[in-house]
């Protein structure tokens, strides 16, 4: 799956840059293309991995914005994109898009910059290109604010207008026991990275000399992603003991040996995806209401299993709404860990996506009723018997 990926604003920035440290770190060969775009400079010049032509400046010209971003202002995001989208455009087209399977812009979602400019982008990517256009949104966490809420609120909506696929990650559910939201960010972006690095690996060539138990291309994520609604990511992994170390009753026959090793890890593929569905999930949502899903299982090959895959997705299609579950794997020497990742699509039933659209109506109301009181206000310092002008 090859993901031009577009990090918007700073979070989507930083996100962009830490996968392609891990991609780096992991030797891997996947191709992904990647831009940052910003109306920050300081937030551009602090990535490492991002080439400096792959970074975009925007907003210089603007009076309000001169390189230091939008102060959590959205609309002045969305504006600054929508004036300059044809230098970031141009800036995908010179890239080049022809060998990528679909774009994924990452972003903040509670922020000025990401928030705003990310549906600016989806709308004319998904008018300009046949590729399909996904988008990583970060929700704020509750403590962050009213503001943040409604921003978040207003990118989701528009975004869900223009994105084939939503996928969202909550802040507020991922915040790690003891630790500052700052602190939990780092960890969060690590946990984001590790989701995104495993589905960009669907369909992709595998390592010389391996072969998939049960191949998965890279239609079946655009098949499962599709229709434009909001999806959420599960993820689990195991450490696998070394063959060799693993010791087996010496008075067990050899056959039986050979089933009792298979049947074993049929149950534990099964299980681990069933902890990835049952576990934290980006966004935490009742599993029930999800239309679609896809499970990608990723480790060395002597540990993966084309019979604990199936049994997987048999288990999967009785959680989920719908019928549809696409599964498939990845071998890989690179790892001693099988990792396996579960996204439902079009979930519907999202316990914080009800509760972001409360809090943007009263966080609305909230903001005209104050700007109400404090015009009648300054306007009851004046003389009551003084005429206006106009
Ligand atoms: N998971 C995660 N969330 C982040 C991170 N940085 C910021 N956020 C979230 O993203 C929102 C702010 O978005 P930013 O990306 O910082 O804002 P921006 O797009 O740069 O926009 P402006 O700074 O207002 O110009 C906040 O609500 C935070 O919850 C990060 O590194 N990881
Ligand atoms: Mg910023």
């Amino acid at each position: 799956m090859r993901f031009f990926i577009i990090g918007f604003g700073q979070a989507g920035g930083k996100i962009l840059d830490l996968f392609l440290c891990r991609e780096k770190e992991a030797g891997s060969t996947i191709k992904i293309k990647p831009l940052a775009v910003n109306t920050a400079r300081t937030d551009l010049m602090g990535l490492k991995y991002v080439p400096k032509e792959c970074r975009l400046l925007i907003g210089q010209s603007d009076p309000r914005v001169k390189g230091h971003g939008v102060g959590t202002d959205n609309r002045l995001g969305a504006k600054v994109a929508q004036e300059e989208i044809d230098t970031i455009l141009n800036a995908i087209d010179k890239m080049g898009t022809h060998d990528i399977d679909a774009f994924l812009i990452v972003a903040g979602l509670g922020g000025g910059t990401g928030s705003g400019g990310a549906p600016v982008l989806a709308k004319h990517l998904s008018e300009m290109y046949p590729e399909p256009v996904y988008a990583v949104g970060i929700l704020p966490a509750p403590e962050e604010g009213k503001l943040y809420s409604l921003n978040a609120a207003r990118s989701m909506i528009s975004l869900l207008k223009y994105v084939d696929n939503l996928i969202l990650v909550d802040n507020g559910a991922w915040k790690f026991e003891g630790m500052s939201l700052r602190e939990s960010f780092t960890k969060i972006n690590e946990e984001i990275v590790k989701r995104l690095a495993l589905l960009a690996r669907a369909g992709e060539p595998v390592e010389s000399g391996m072969i998939g138990e049960m191949v998965i291309d890279s239609s079946e994520v655009i098949n499962t992603l599709r229709g434009g609604g909001i999806s959420s990511i599960g993820y689990a992994t195991t450490l696998v003991e070394d063959k060799k170390s693993k010791g087996f009753s010496l008075f067990r026959r050899k056959k039986e040996d050979e089933e009792f090793v298979e049947n074993d890890k049929a149950t534990k593929i099964a299980s681990l995806v069933r902890r990835a569905a049952l576990g934290r999930l980006t966004i935490p949502c009742n599993i029930r209401s999800a239309e679609r899903a896809l499970v990608l299982v990723a480790g060395p090959p002597e540990h993966l299993d084309r019979k604990g895959l199936e049994k997987a997705k048999l288990w999967l299609e009785e959680q989920i709404a719908g019928v549809e579950v696409r599964a498939g794997d990845y071998p890989t020497k690179r790892t001693k860990h099988v990792a396996a990742l579960v996204v439902l699509a079009n979930v519907t039933d999202i316990p914080r996506v009800k509760q972001l659209q409360r809090l943007a109506v009263e966080a609305k109301e909230e903001i005209e009723t104050v700007e109400k009181e404090r015009i009648e206000k300054t306007l009851e310092i004046f003389d009551e018997d003084l005429e206006p002008l106009v």
